[in-house]
């Protein structure tokens, strides 16, 4: 039984060639996006078992969605394909310095239609962690009601459950994610969010979650730093390492992967976020969101020749 459970959203990444805007773009490579399937592959590539719920459409977008998942070394065996809704499809352009258009094709996917009763116990067993995002819930009133179902059956498992808000505004208004997302954050094991979304969910001082259910608080810092407080450790504070970006998106992702394989290895919180940092750092250098992922070797020779940015 795998190690690591993850559900969302897979969709069809269709990238423009780079720096090219989306409008104008001719090419197109194509790749996966997901929050939850990025997080899934990282850990996949650093070693550990992961596998993937989630629903596809009985196309060919869904098809190659779930041979890049096998391909990641992600296990899909409990994937869905609903042969009534089509697979979602991400297009995106990426530029360091311009602001990255992304626009979905996923409104009535088939992974919005995910639904409670789909989840089993089963699916859950031997889980040491759980990760799910905040887009999870946004997709539909279903979504939402199984990112609940995910809740109980990871506590039941016993399972360590991981939440990124990964606020995303195309998704819906502000207050609709307040009002969906932040009532998630204290039913957590840890959540790592960005210092603007915790904001907008309406947690100015993420410590005081701490107590409340969560025992690790990641905020990453809009300087690219992040910090990571638990209530029984000093926090322990991680600059970005300074590299070339070539695509910012799946940082976020990256970062995850990082932190959590260091949570499953039994690191504590300084150890964790410079991992998380150097597997972001490595993954923004290269195209779509999950190239640049490394396996532990790559990883471990990247802690030993990055230097702390200002050190
Ligand atoms: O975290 C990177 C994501 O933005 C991307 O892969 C797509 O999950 C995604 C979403 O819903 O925007």
């Amino acid at each position: 039984s795998p190690d690591v459970v993850v559900c969302g959203e897979t969709m069809l990444l269709m990238l423009a060639e780079p720096g090219v805007p989306l409008e104008h773009a001719v090419s197109f490579r194509r790749s996966i996006a997901g929050a939850e399937s990025n997080v899934a592959a990282g850990l996949a590539r650093l070693g550990h078992s992961v596998r993937w719920l989630g629903r596809v459409g009985d196309d060919p977008a869904g098809r190659a969605v779930l041979a890049q998942l096998r391909a990641h070394g992600v296990d899909s065996s409990y994937a869905v394909t609903d042969p009534e809704a089509p697979t979602g499809v991400l297009m995106r352009d990426s530029h360091p310095a311009r602001a990255i258009d992304v626009q979905y094709l996923r409104a009535g996917s088939a992974a919005s239609r995910l639904s409670p009763h789909e989840l089993q116990p089963r699916m859950f067993q031997g889980a040491r962690l759980v990760h799910i995002t905040g887009i999870t819930p946004m997709l539909s009133d279903s979504a939402n009601r199984a990112t609940w179902r995910l809740v109980e059956l990871a506590r039941a498992a016993g399972a360590v459950l991981s939440f990124d808000p990964n606020i995303r505004h195309k998704l819906g208004t502000p207050a609709r994610w307040r009002e969906v997302v932040t009532p998630l954050l204290s039913h957590a094991d840890v959540v790592m969010a960005g210092e603007d979304e915790w904001e907008l969910l309406g947690v100015p001082d993420p410590a005081a979650l701490l107590g409340t259910g969560p025992r690790t608080i990641v905020v990453k810092h809009r300087d690219k730093s992040a910090t990571c407080l638990t209530s029984d450790a000093e926090a322990a504070v991680q600059p970005a390492f300074d590299v070339p970006v070539s695509d910012p998106v799946g940082a976020g992702d990256a970062f995850a992967a990082g932190f959590l394989s260091g949570l499953l290895h039994g690191h504590g919180p300084d150890q964790c976020l410079r991992q998380a940092a150097a597997v972001a750092a490595l993954v923004v250098q290269c195209p779509t969101d999950t190239d640049g992922l490394p396996n532990q070797a790559g990883l471990d020779r990247a802690l030993a020749g990055f230097t702390d940015a200002g050190s």
